[in-house]
C-alpha cells in the first residue's frame, strides 16, 4: 500500500451487482482515499470509474454533502432553505404526522424509497416506522424490475434464487440477455465473463462493450425478445436438444408452447426481431447443448409485455433442463433470503395494525394530484424527480403547498428541492451495516470509517428519533444497529460475528457453488415449473408464454432506450464535478445511417418530443445503436442541465402487462432539429 495511514476494510452498498470490497485510507482521523480492496474477489484492488471518482470527490466533500437539517424558505422546487436543529425538524415532522394520524389512518402519508443504499439496515429499518404508522408505500420495484420478479415467481415460485456465478467454471455457454454488465456490473464484465471457459452470447439492441466482447451478439429490435425466444426454441426442438424427461417430470403446460413452435422458424424470427436467421440457429445450438447459464437483465423486462418476455425467455432454461446441475441455472437476482435473512424481521410488517397500502410508481403523480389521499410524502433512498416517470407533471404536483414533504438524502438533489424539511443522511462510510450482493452469494461488512459528516445521521437513527418523538413504544422501532447486525448474522447460520466479518471484509455463504434447484422443488401451486397455468389467466395474461413482439414505431418515431450509464449510478454521482465533466453535455446516440436520413450530424442540437414532454439534446453518432433506436442514458441531474429535465420528462409511465411495473424502454419520440438558442429550447 503506497499511502501510510490507518486502513479500514468495507463494502460498496450501491445498487450494483458487484458489491465491491473497499479499503478506506485515513490519516489523522480524516478519510484521504477510498479504493478497491486488493484482496476482495470481485474488486481486486479496483473500484469502478464512477465510484473511484465520487467516493474521493462529492461523497467526502463537506461543501457538497448535506450536513444539517434544513427547512424550506423558498418556493417548492426552488431549493432555498435555512438550517434548523434536529430537535426542531423532528418536532415539525412529528406535529404534522400526528395531525394526520389524529383525523385519519396513515394511508394519506406516502413514502417512496429504493436502493440509494442497499445495505440492510439503512435500506430496510425505516420500513418498521412506516409499517407502524400504516403509511402507503410507493412500491419500489415498480420503477425497476417488478414485472420480471412476478413472472418468475409465478413460473418457478421464486425470483430471488438465481444461479451461483461460481458455477460458471462448469458452463459451456453463458447467455446474457438484456443486461449490460459493462455498465451495471463492471467487474463481472471485466473478470467474471472473460474468465469463464464457456462461450458468451449477448442479446441486446445495443452493442455495448459486453456485447462487443461476446462470442455472439444478437441485436433484436427492443421489445421483440418473446418472439426471439420462440425462434430459438424452434431450433432447439428441431435439433433434438429439448430435455423431454425434465419437461415431463418437472413442468406443467409445455404442450401449449410446443403447439406454437412450428411457425416460429428462424426466418420468421429474423423478420420479426431483425436478428439474422443464421445467428438464431447458432445461438440456439450453443445454448441448447449446454450446460448453460442464463442471465436475465432488468432492462429486458422494462417493456409493455415484460411479463411475457420473462416467461418466454426463461423457457430456454426450462426446455433444455438447464437446472440442478453444475454450470446450469438462471439468474435475475440473488436475494438475501437465500442466505438465511428474514425480510420480515428487518421491516416488521406486524407493526401495521391495519391493511397494507401500496401504489405503483407509475401512479405516483396521479395520487399526488388527489390531495385528500396524499397529505404527506417522505422520500428516502430515492430521487423521484430524476428517476420517476412523468417528470414535468410530477414536479407540478410536488409544488402543492398543502403537501407536507420530507426528504432524506446525502445531497441537495432535484427531489430534496421540493421538501419542506430536508434531513441529512450519513453515508455508508460513516456507520456499520451488512451488504448482501444480489449477484453472488456473498456476505459483506459495511464498516464505519469516519464519523457522520456534520450533523448527518444514518437513515435508521433518523427514524428511531422520529419514533421516540411521536412516543411510540414498540421495541422494534428502537433496536440498535449492533443488535440488528448480530441477529442478521445469526440468521445466516455462518457462525461469524461482525468483528470477524469486518476483518475479512467478505465471506462466501458456502464454500462450494450452490446449485440452483438442486432438489427440483418449486414453490408453485403445482410444485412444478408452471409454463402454462390458470394463475396467468387469473391476472389477465395468456395461459402460456406467447411469441410476441412489440409493433415497431411508426411515422418516423424512434424507440428510446434509457439504460444505466457507466458514469452514473441511477442519479447518484450526477452532482460530482469530475463526473459532470466525464458525462459531458446531455446527448442522444443514434446510428449514423439514421442521422443521415434525417439530415442530422454529430453534435446537431435536436429536440426529442412526445405526448408527455420535450427534451433538447445533442446528437452523438455510433454504430453501437441500431436504426430506429435512440439511446439516452438515465440519471442526469435536472439542475445541472440547461433544459432542467432529463430523459424521464419523456416517460409517460405506462405499465407492463404484469405487476404495474415500468416499461420505460418502450418510450417513443419524434426527433427534430432544434432551432433557436439554447435558452429558447430551455423553455420546454
Ligand atoms: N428513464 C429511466 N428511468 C429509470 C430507469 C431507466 O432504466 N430509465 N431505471 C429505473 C430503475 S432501474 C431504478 S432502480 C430507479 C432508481 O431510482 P432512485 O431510487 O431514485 O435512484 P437514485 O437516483 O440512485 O436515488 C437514490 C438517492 O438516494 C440517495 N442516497 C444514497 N445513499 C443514501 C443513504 O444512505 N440514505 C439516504 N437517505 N439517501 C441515500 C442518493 O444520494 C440518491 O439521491 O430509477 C428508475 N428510473
Ligand atoms: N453504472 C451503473 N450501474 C448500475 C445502474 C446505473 O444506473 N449505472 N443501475 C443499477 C440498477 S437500479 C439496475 S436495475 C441495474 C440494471 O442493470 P441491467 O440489468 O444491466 O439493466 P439496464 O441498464 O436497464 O439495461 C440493460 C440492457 O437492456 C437492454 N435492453 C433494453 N430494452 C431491451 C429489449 O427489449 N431487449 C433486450 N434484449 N435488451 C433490452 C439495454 O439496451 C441495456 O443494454 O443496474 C444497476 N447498476
Ligand atoms: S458501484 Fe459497483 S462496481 Fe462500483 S465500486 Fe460499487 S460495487 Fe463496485
Ligand atoms: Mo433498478
Amino acid at each position: 500500500m503506497s499511502e501510510i495511514g490507518e486502513t479500514i476494510r468495507t463494502t460498496c452498498p450501491r445498487d450494483c451487482y458487484d458489491a465491491c470490497g473497499i479499503v478506506v485510507v485515513k490519516r489523522q482521523g480524516e478519510i484521504v482515499r477510498v479504493k478497491g480492496d486488493p484482496e476482495h474477489p470481485v474488486s481486486r484492488g479496483e473500484l469502478c470509474g464512477k465510484c473511484a471518482v465520487a467516493y474521493n470527490g462529492a461523497w467526502i466533500d463537506r461543501q457538497t454533502r448535506l450536513t444539517q437539517p434544513l427547512k424550506r424558505i423558498g418556493a417548492k422546487g426552488e431549493g432555498r432553505f435555512m438550517p434548523t436543529s434536529w430537535d426542531e425538524a423532528i418536532a415539525t415532522i412529528c406535529q404534522q404526522l400526528q395531525e394526520i394520524l389524529f383525523t385519519s389512518d396513515g394511508r394519506g402519508i406516502l413514502h417512496t424509497h429504493y436502493t440509494g443504499t442497499c445495505s440492510l439496515i439503512a435500506g430496510f429499518f425505516p420500513l418498521r416506522f412506516f409499517n407502524r404508522i400504516g403509511a402507503t408505500e410507493v412500491d419500489p420495484d415498480t420503477v425497476c424490475n417488478k414485472a420480471g420478479h412476478v413472472a418468475l415467481q409465478m413460473v418457478f415460485g421464486d425470483s430471488l434464487t438465481g444461479f451461483d456465478p461460481r458455477t460458471a467454471k462448469d458452463a459451456a455457454c453463458i447467455l446474457v440477455w438484456g443486461a449490460n454488465p459493462s455498465s451495471s456490473a463492471p467487474h463481472a464484465h471485466k473478470h467474471w465473463l472473460p474468465e469463464a471457459p464457456g462461450k458468451i452470447i449477448a442479446i441486446d439492441p445495443i452493442k455495448h462493450p459486453t456485447a462487443a466482447a461476446a462470442d455472439l451478439h444478437l441485436q433484436p429490435f427492443p421489445g421483440s425478445d418473446g418472439a426471439l425466444a420462440f425462434a430459438l426454441l424452434h431450433v432447439i426442438q428441431r435439433e433434438g436438444l429439448l430435455n423431454e424427461t425434465f419437461l415431463d417430470k418437472h413442468t406443467t403446460g409445455w404442450s401449449e408452447v410446443r403447439s406454437l413452435l412450428p411457425d416460429c422458424t428462424p426466418q420468421w424470427g429474423e423478420a420479426v426481431t431483425g436478428v439474422p436467421a443464421a445467428l438464431i440457429e447458432e445461438a440456439a445450438i450453443l445454448y441448447g447443448r449446454g450446460p448453460s447459464l442464463l442471465w436475465l437483465g432488468q432492462g429486458l423486462q422494462r417493456q409493455p409485455t415484460g411479463g411475457n418476455v420473462f416467461r418466454a425467455c426463461s423457457l430456454l432454461a426450462i426446455a433444455t433442463g438447464n437446472f440442478g446441475k453444475p454450470g446450469t441455472g438462471l439468474l435475475y437476482m440473488n436475494g438475501f433470503a437465500n442466505r438465511g435473512i428474514d425480510a420480515d424481521y428487518l421491516s416488521a410488517p406486524h407493526l401495521n395494525s391495519g391493511d397494507f397500502h401500496s401504489i405503483s410508481h407509475m401512479d405516483l403523480t396521479a395520487r399526488l394530484e388527489d390531495p385528500a389521499n396524499s397529505r404527506a410524502l417522505f422520500c428516502w433512498n430515492n430521487n423521484i424527480v430524476a428517476s420517476s416517470p412523468q417528470q414535468r407533471q410530477l414536479r407540478q404536483v410536488l409544488s402543492r403547498e398543502d403537501l407536507f414533504m420530507v426528504s432524506l438524502d446525502l445531497f441537495a438533489t432535484d427531489t430534496t428541492d421540493y421538501a419542506d424539511i430536508v434531513l441529512p443522511a450519513a453515508s455508508f462510510l460513516e456507520f456499520d451495516d451488512l451488504v448482501f450482493s444480489y449477484f453472488n452469494y456473498s456476505i459483506s461488512a459495511q464498516v464505519k470509517a469516519a464519523e457522520p459528516m456534520g450533523e448527518s445521521l444514518p437513515n435508521q437513527e433518523i427514524f428511531r428519533r422520529l419514533a421516540a418523538a411521536i412516543e411510540f413504544t414498540e421495541p422494534e422501532l428502537f433496536e440498535s444497529d449492533a443488535a440488528i447486525i448480530a441477529s442478521l448474522l445469526k440468521q445466516t447460520g455462518t457462525g461469524i460475528d461482525f468483528a470477524q466479518l469486518a476483518a475479512k471484509g467478505t465471506i462466501d455463504f458456502t464454500p462450494e457453488p450452490i446449485i440452483q434447484f438442486a432438489d427440483y422443488k418449486f414453490a408453485t401451486p403445482s410444485g412444478k415449473i408452471e409454463i402454462a397455468s390458470d394463475q396467468f389467466a387469473a391476472v389477465g395474461l395468456p395461459r402460456s408464454p406467447q411469441p410476441f413482439a412489440d409493433a415497431r414505431p411508426s411515422n418516423g418515431k424512434l424507440r428510446v432506450l434509457s439504460p444505466a450509464s457507466p458514469w452514473l449510478m441511477n442519479s447518484v454521482y450526477g452532482n460530482d464535478s469530475r463526473v459532470l465533466k466525464l458525462i459531458g453535455e446531455a446527448n442522444v446516440t443514434i446510428n449514423p445511417q439514421e442521422a443521415k436520413q434525417r439530415g442530422l450530424q454529430d453534435g446537431s442540437p435536436v429536440i426529442l418530443s412526445n405526448e408527455t414532454g420535450h427534451l433538447p439534446l445533442k446528437v452523438k453518432l455510433s454504430n453501437q445503436v441500431p436504426c430506429g433506436v435512440a439511446l439516452v442514458y438515465k440519471g442526469r441531474w435536472l439542475k445541472f442541465d440547461a433544459s432542467s429535465a432529463n430523459v424521464n420528462v419523456l416517460n409517460p409511465g405506462h405499465k407492463t402487462d404484469l405487476a404495474e411495473s415500468s416499461c420505460v424502454h418502450s418510450i417513443e419520440v419524434e426527433i427534430v432539429p432544434a432551432v433557436g438558442s439554447q435558452s429558447e429550447i430551455g423553455r420546454f
